[in-house]
């Protein structure tokens, strides 16, 4: 490891030492640069990857809320503004329990590569709360959106930082959001969140975006060995947006879907799983997928386990951090697997990856195949500022479009600097490299 990656991972550990999943975030990208630091001594030279692992500006703050049981609640607000450096911050916001400062700057990290990969003129952010949505009254989310916005509208703005969805905040809480947004600032500012309701200035195909550039991804990857999806055993972790939209584009394409997941168990289906039947519980009921055996009685629920069991060719877990670990990974080659694409962020665990590098799986990195859902949002920012609204073809081809360029510069960068297939080491490098050059035009800030 060259030296400087050595000292700036002490130094960011100590800076940094009760945030161990923002530490795994930074090591998985800074350990993979060691090509570049020879060919461009500036980057030490100019510091430039400590600058890169401390936030431009980090918000904490307090949301007061009454709950439908009449008690006063007190919740921990986030916004992390970590680079501005390619345009203004751009990153969802995740509304769950479990969230807190290390796991947004975690968030925040990846999302600055993730934006620097599309070619476009974001830069990266990451928000939330520790609040559970799931459960709740429509009356309680909005009070809830209305709180957290009251302190929010002040740091945002469409020069700004524009939010958006992640986990746990789709069209609902976005349009609760920016109705607060908008009486707190008087001004009807179409371009200062994305993920909106189609109805009111949202865009077409930014709910289907991530879960499909993801398969367009994995397509590219499979091009390059002279394979395709189809006729493909997958199976996929999650039940939420990216993972419905990645099952389904899978599906139109001839793969065959046989087992997907949600936080209480896996669901198995081996005609196929039907993913109206998914998106339905998802968007609609708000149920878990347990309540698919009840429309398709071939299919078997296993409460409390895994998805990684279930033998198949590809694997694409679309649910959240950490959540497919080394013994998982293990599972999933003795099993057969041949490609690995991730839809979550940062789902595998660095000892999944070994395994999977080892056993020369093809591997899809989360920064580069699900860019996607970010890359629409900045389709969906250029509509709202040009008054326009493109149709579904218009944005599907341009995601295709910026997915291929995307593949193509990791696929560069991993011929370049690393091994052939090696898109993890692409990724960083890639995204590394734009961000950099652009700190450099700007002089020390
Ligand atoms: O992780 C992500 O890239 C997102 N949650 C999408 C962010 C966005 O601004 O659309």
């Amino acid at each position: 490891m060259h030296p400087y990656i050595a000292k700036t991972l002490d130094t960011v550990q100590q800076r940094n030492h009760s945030e161990p999943i923002f530490l795994q975030a930074v090591s998985e990208v800074i350990k993979t640069l060691n090509p570049i630091l020879e060919e461009h001594p500036e980057i030490e030279d100019l510091n430039l990857l400590e600058r890169m692992c401390e936030p431009e500006r980090q918000i904490i703050f307090r949301v007061v809320w009454r709950g439908d049981d009449g008690k006063v609640h007190t919740t921990r607000g986030f916004r992390i503004e970590f680079s501005s450096v390619l345009g203004p911050y751009k990153g969802g916001l995740r509304f769950q329990p479990v969230v807190n400062m290390g796991v947004m700057k975690f968030l925040g990290f990846e999302q600055v590569f993730k934006n620097s990969l599309t070619g476009l003129n974001i830069g990266g952010g990451k928000g939330g709360a520790e609040f559970e949505p799931y459960g709740k009254s429509d009356d309680e989310v909005m009070r809830f959106c209305q709180a957290f916005m009251s302190e929010l509208y002040r740091h945002i703005g469409q020069q700004r930082d524009v939010p958006a969805g992640d986990m746990g905040v789709g069209a609902r809480e976005i349009g609760y959001l920016f109705g607060q947004y908008k009486r707190l600032t008087n001004r009807y500012e179409m371009g200062v969140m994305t993920g909106k309701s189609v109805s009111w200035g949202g865009s077409l195909a930014r709910i289907e975006a991530t879960g499909y550039g993801v398969i367009y991804f994995t397509q590219e990857m499979l091009k390059l060995r002279g394979d395709s999806v189809e006729g493909k055993r997958v199976i996929v972790s999650g039940a939420g947006n990216v993972a419905t939209y990645a099952m389904k584009k899978l599906t139109d394409l001839g793969a065959k879907v046989i087992a997907c997941s949600d936080i209480t168990g896996t669901l198995y289906h081996e005609d196929g799983i039907d993913v109206g039947v998914i998106k339905h519980l998802a968007e609609v009921e708000r149920k878990h997928i347990s309540a698919y055996c009840e429309r398709h009685h071939d299919a078997v629920f296993h409460e409390g386990k895994k998805v990684w069991g279930v033998p198949c060719d590809m694997a694409f877990p679309c649910a959240t951090q950490n959540e497919l670990e080394g013994d998982d990974a293990k599972e999933l080659v003795d099993n057969g697997l041949q490609l690995i694409c991730e839809g979550a962020n940062m789902p595998c665990t660095p000892e999944a990856i070994e395994v999977f590098r080892e056993a020369g799986i093809l591997y899809g990195p989360a920064k580069a195949a699900n860019a996607g859902g970010v890359a629409v949002s900045a389709l969906e920012m250029q509509q709202n500022a040009g008054l326009e609204r493109w149709t579904f073809q218009q944005v599907d081809e341009e995601l295709q479009r910026i997915m291929h360029r995307i593949f193509e510069q990791c696929a560069d960068c991993a011929n370049k600097y690393a091994t052939p297939e090696d898109y993890m080491a692409g990724a960083n490098i890639a995204g590394f490299l734009r961000v950099g050059q652009a700190m450099i035009s700007h002089g020390l800030i």
